[in-house]
């Protein structure tokens, strides 16, 4: 895991823009790079965040920075918000009713917003998701629930929820089979995961769990589906940050 080149976090020569993408009483912000892109990229927030939590300077800039190098080719970046605007309750049971019932919108609003705005519908093969902690949960309800809508999926320390509270953790192998039987009913399409944590997260234990237990699954999952532990990693953004600058350049990579 490469940590991010110091001179990444100031703001690129070349920036990308930001703008407001409202629908209904909610809005997402939409990132545009400097060079049409290939790709869109849908990434969630964590537990009490929204919309701004990835999008602030050191983030964008360092999108921009690796677009202006070569690293990563154009993306398109979408940073929505789960929860209602009237929701004052943040915690994890809370949130963990908002991710599933975010999937709903996602697919319905702010796909189609986003790349009405962009002025191209993007192919599944160019569509990816991810998210951290709470933003992981919702990637893994992506997973369930809209195969058919992305190819890459990038759980950042969050497991899946579909068994209940932190249940990659505590149900690891129910999990699992359901997140193999959910492959099988979405009528097995090729796709990707790439599931990333640290060692010292505090979704460590749960999202470990789930995937080991995903082994279990090859017809599934085999050839699909990485995972990758940052030795001394913890559960914050800056660490995430770190994630995304190593895997974001792998999208779409079939090999
Ligand atoms: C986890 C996934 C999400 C986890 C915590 C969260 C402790 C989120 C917590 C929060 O939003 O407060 O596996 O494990």
């Amino acid at each position: 895991m490469k940590p991010i080149p110091m001179e990444y976090l100031s703001a690129c020569a070349r920036p990308g823009t930001v703008e407001t993408l409202p629908y209904g009483d909610k809005f997402a912000l939409l990132y545009a790079p400097v060079r049409p892109a290939e790709r869109i990229l849908y990434l969630i927030h964590g537990g009490g965040g929204d919309q701004h939590s990835f999008f602030c300077p050191e983030f964008l800039n360092m999108v921009d920075n690796m677009i202006d190098a070569g690293e990563l080719e154009p993306l398109t970046i979408v940073s929505p918000c789960f929860y209602d605007p009237a929701e004052t309750d943040k915690t994890p049971a809370a949130s963990g009713i908002a991710v599933k019932k975010f999937i709903g919108e996602l697919r319905e609003e702010v796909v189609p917003l986003a790349e009405n705005r962009v002025g191209r519908a993007f192919r599944r093969e160019d569509r990816a998701v991810s998210g951290f902690s709470m933003g992981g949960v919702t990637t893994w309800y992506a997973f369930l629930e809209a195969l058919d809508l992305f190819y890459d999926f990038l759980p950042l320390s969050g497991d899946c929820w579909v068994c209940g509270e932190t249940g990659g953790g505590k149900f690891p192998e129910a999990t699992a089979e359901a997140l193999a039987a959910a492959v099988a009913k979405q009528g097995s399409p090729d796709f990707r995961v790439h599931a990333i944590t640290g060692s010292r997260d505090i979704a460590f234990p749960n999202l470990d769990a789930q995937m080991r237990a995903m082994e279990a699954y090859p017809d599934a999952f085999r050839g699909k589906v990485r995972y990758d532990v940052m030795e001394g990693g913890v559960h914050d953004y800056e660490t995430i940050f770190r994630y995304l600058y190593n895997a974001l350049p792998e999208l779409g990579r079939r090999e």
